[in-house]
């Protein structure tokens, strides 16, 4: 059975860009798994945590044949190979992947809930999240993502990234 997914990526440590191309040419060489669309790249403002250097964000829509939990362990494992390791968590890291929305999937275990809780709260993925799947219904909310886009309260920045910014 075939699903599509939604994964955002982030980075906010080392080369942010190459970060989030490397993270997308490793999912590609997952068997089983297709990535359909990208977003555009998105500098964006930290929320939680300030502190810390500012992310690029963007979101991918992928087809596969993976489980949910399936989906998820790859994301972690190529986490790890791009040299996250868990007690950065919550500070900058390299390379973040969140599995946002799994068809209309919803579940909540200590590994994985499902859609991802925070979506509707965070410029950072609904603007991507907008570009790629503004009619993508949210499957708890019963709300399109462009609605749920223009009701956001989020006021950090979310800006277009430039090309002649790439380092
Ligand atoms: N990820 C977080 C916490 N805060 N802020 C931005 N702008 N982008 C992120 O990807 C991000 C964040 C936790 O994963
Ligand atoms: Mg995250
Ligand atoms: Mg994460």
């Amino acid at each position: 059975m075939v699903s599509m997914a939604y994964i955002g990526l982030g980075s906010n440590l080392g080369k942010r860009f190459k970060n989030l191309k490397k993270s997308i040419k490793l999912l590609e060489s997952v068997d089983s798994l297709k990535v359909r669309n990208k977003s555009s790249v998105y500098l964006t403002e930290p929320v939680g945590y300030e502190r810390q250097p500012w992310f690029l964000n963007m979101v991918i829509e992928v087809e596969t044949d993976l489980l949910p939990l399936e989906l998820l362990n790859r994301m972690l494992k190529i986490e790890k190979k791009m040299g996250r390791e868990k007690a950065k968590d919550k500070g900058p890291r390299e390379i973040d992947l969140d599995l946002l929305l799994y068809d209309d999937k919803v579940m909540e275990t200590e590994e994985l809930t499902l859609p991802h809780p925070q979506i509707h709260k965070r410029g950072f993925v609904l603007v991507p999240l907008a570009e790629i799947a503004k009619d993508k219904i949210h499957p708890l909310l019963g709300k399109k993502v462009s609605i749920l886009l223009r009701e956001l309260k989020d006021e950090k920045k979310v800006e277009p990234y430039k090309e002649k910014n790439h380092e």
